[in-house]
């Protein structure tokens, strides 16, 4: 059984490992499996051959052979089911990190993407410069609660999980703009997970294809 997974011929980030392949990448290397890479252009994720892949003509979808999944959520819970590494083998303690899986797609990276939409997109709108502020706002009341429940803790629960690797990769989606450096639990939090070799092992695979040409 071969395990591929798709990504961005050239990730728009320059090889930050903020494009969504990172975090499949990262729990592919923390149960050790081996997976090769189908690059695909922003003009074929568009097209119907890619969309029977993942629909919303999104990277990155994954395939085991002529088995396909798309949505990272759903991904990295079928590899930390399917191989050891990312749950706790006892029943509560891998319902607690398939929710923190949950909580950080559904209730952390929202306002997350929503500062995505708001500087790139709705930039140019005369309300733009009035909604900003009210994102960050969102933003820093999500992560102060994250922030207050993870405390002095390593991780999440008491082991590293799958739940802290998404958490991890959608908290590292605010690096640039300045906001994660505001709260240093979190900070420190997102800065033990790359400190991972599976997460070194990771990035540093997708910065091979991705970072900017030596001129
Ligand atoms: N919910 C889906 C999942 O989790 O799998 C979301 C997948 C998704 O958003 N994929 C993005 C995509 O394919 C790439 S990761 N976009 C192309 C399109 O929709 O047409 C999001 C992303 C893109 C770029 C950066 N960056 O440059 O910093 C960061 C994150």
């Amino acid at each position: 059984m071969t395990i591929t997974i798709t990504a961005f011929e050239r990730s728009p980030d320059g090889g930050k490992g903020l494009a969504r392949d990172t975090r499949v990448r990262w729990a592919l290397e923390e149960v050790g499996q081996d997976y090769d890479v189908q690059f695909v252009s922003f003009a074929r994720l568009k097209e119907p051959a890619y969309r029977a892949l993942q629909p919303f003509g999104q990277i990155p979808a994954y395939l085991e052979d002529d088995f396909v999944l798309f949505e990272t959520g759903s991904i990295i819970l079928h590899i930390a089911e399917r191989y050891e590494g990312l749950l706790p083998r006892d029943a509560h303690g891998r319902a607690r990190a398939i929710t923190w899986m949950f909580a950080s797609i559904g209730t952390v990276e929202p306002p997350i993407l929503d500062l995505a939409t708001a500087r790139l997109v709705e930039a140019k709108e005369a309300w733009s410069a009035d909604r900003l502020p009210l994102v960050e706002a969102r933003i820093h009341a999500r992560l102060s609660e994250l922030a207050a429940y993870l405390g002095d803790k390593e991780w999440l629960e008491d082991d590293f999980t799958a739940g802290d690797l998404m958490m991890v990769h959608v908290l590292q989606r605010l690096k640039p703009s300045g906001l994660l450096a505001e709260h240093e639990t979190l900070a420190a939090y997102v800065a033990r997970g790359e400190a991972r070799p599976a997460y070194q092992r990771a990035f540093a695979a997708q910065l091979a294809i991705n970072a900017p040409a030596a001129t």
